[in-house]
């Protein structure tokens, strides 16, 4: 059965308000955070959704947990949920050195870091690299849509070879992948998934706050106004043959591109 935009957005509203309480007396309204000003459809939104209900079925007290951001699209998002929680807005790239010094400062908070493609894998790498080899203790998002979504569009380290931009320009070097060096760095706890999928991304969430240490979650987000048309391998146009790792991800170059950039297919459909 195909899925269309019209179920993807759904995806991306905030929950509906219910008075359902969790194991603290809690209602998924009070995980909830400012109104999201994203556009509408943006892969992080559906993120943020992920993350209120993660929170809310678990039960964590919100004033245990620290929100940490740098700058862009996604680290705006960290205003869009737990608005009783702590929170640092930092600079572009920077939010890994910020996560390290919280995660020293007090171990009993719940550290999350919510950044972009751009943020980690471009100007916050050296940053990233060294949070996760210290394994500051901290989930940190990363959501990845291959491009700079806040300033318009320009390719990030995260755009695969053979991309081609919304701009025309193609991309001819080999992008970072950051689950690999995650790895690599010995981080203990590594995952990537997709926005849409809100189902497997709540487990990973839930997974990745029990653990101890970094974890780190590559979440593919498709940015729907600067990188969703054929020739992206981040959008809602791209046909995945299974989940979405490095390894069974394809780009479909079988049909012909559509007339407008707007998709009518998300992964799973035909
Ligand atoms: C030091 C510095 N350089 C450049 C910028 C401009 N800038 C703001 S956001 C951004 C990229 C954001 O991309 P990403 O982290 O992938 O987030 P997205 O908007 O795609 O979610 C850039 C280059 C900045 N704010 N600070
Ligand atoms: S520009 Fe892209 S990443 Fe930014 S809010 Fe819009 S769709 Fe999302
Ligand atoms: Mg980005």
């Amino acid at each position: 059965m195909s899925t269309t935009v019209a179920d993807v957005s759904k995806e991306t509203k905030a929950p509906a308000a219910s008075s359902k309480t969790n194991r603290i007396g809690l209602t998924m309204q009070d995980y909830r955070g400012a109104e999201s000003t994203l556009c509408a459809g943006c892969g992080h939104d559906a993120i943020t959704n992920s993350i209120i209900k993660a929170f809310f079925e678990l039960g964590v007290d919100p004033h245990m947990v620290a929100k940490l951001s740098g700058i862009g699209c996604s680290s705006k998002t960290t205003n869009y949920f737990l608005n009783q929680s702590h929170g640092f807005n930092s600079l572009h790239g920077r939010m890994a050195t910020i996560a390290t010094g919280s995660s020293l400062a007090n171990r009993k908070l719940i550290n999350i870091g919510v950044s972009g493609d751009g943020d980690t894998a471009s100007i916050g790498l050296g940053n990233f690299s060294h949070m996760v080899r210290r394994n500051a203790h901290i989930v940190y998002i990363v959501e990845n849509n291959g491009c700079y979504g806040l300033t318009k569009g320009q390719a990030s380290a995260t755009a695969d070879r053979g991309t081609r931009m919304k701009s025309g320009q193609t991309i001819e070097s080999a992008p970072v992948d950051l689950c690999s060096l995650a790895i690599q760095m010995g981080c203990g706890f590594v995952a990537r998934s997709f926005s849409g999928d809100t189902q497997q991304v709540r487990t990973l969430l839930k997974a990745a706050i029990a653990h101890r240490g970094t974890a780190v979650l590559d979440i593919v987000s498709p940015c729907v106004t600067f990188n969703n048309h054929e020739g992206s391998t981040k959008s809602r146009c791209t046909k995945w043959t299974s989940f979405p790792t490095t390894k069974t991800f394809r780009s479909s170059t079988k049909k012909a591109p559509p007339k407008s950039s707007r998709c009518t297919t998300v992964p799973g459909s035909p």
